[in-house]
């Protein structure tokens, strides 16, 4: 198992729609293994591969409450085949936007049909937090950030912040 560095906004890898994943196999489970000792380790309840630089349509989730046991969640070539009329607001934040939060509305439920990480083809309904991360994550797959759902003025103010915040590891990591 390896970490993976994680990919900060903005950058071409997180505006593109990732490709399906044709066979899930034994390179596929190593590259599971290595999201979720990303994710864990960084830490946060979710991780799609575009985060990584990886073009497939692998998702990894974990929103059990930090108190009790994990409950790891892969899921691949995700599609949401329900959602709920009713809306809720979640102040939602990103792996790759670091120290930024922002208010998004989605519906409160979603259905989502996905892949295990056996290839078993699986439907599972998800609210509270599952269902906001569960589409945060699908997002990432077809090139979507949060602040895509923010005004103009506030995605432009955090993506000059994040192009400084490259600047400057990019300088420590040079020293
Ligand atoms: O760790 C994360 N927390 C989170 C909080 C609210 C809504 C979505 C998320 S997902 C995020 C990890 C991440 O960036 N996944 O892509
Ligand atoms: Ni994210």
């Amino acid at each position: 198992m390896a970490l993976r560095t994680i990919l900060i906004h903005p950058d071409p890898r997180l505006k593109r729609a990732a490709k399906p994943v044709e066979t899930v196999d034994k390179a596929m489970r190593r590259l599971i293994a290595d999201m979720f000792e990303t994710m864990y380790d960084a830490p946060g309840v979710g991780l799609a591969a575009p985060q990584i630089g990886v073009d497939a349509r692998v998702v990894v989730m974990d929103c059990a409450p930090k108190d009790g046991p994990r409950e790891p969640l892969t899921m691949i070539n995700p599609e949401v085949v329900r959602t709920s009329e009713e809306l809720n607001e979640h102040e939602e934040g990103c792996l790759s936007l670091p120290d930024v939060y922002g208010l998004v509305t989605r519906p409160t439920t979603v259905g989502v049909r996905f892949l295990d990480e056996t290839g078993k083809l699986v439907e599972r309904d998800f609210d509270g937090l599952w269902a906001t991360c569960a589409q945060h994550e699908i997002d990432h797959l077809n090139g979507r950030l949060f602040i895509d759902y923010l005004g103009a003025a506030r995605r432009m103010m955090i993506t000059d912040r994040m192009k400084k915040l490259k600047r400057e590891r990019a300088k420590a990591a040079a020293h």
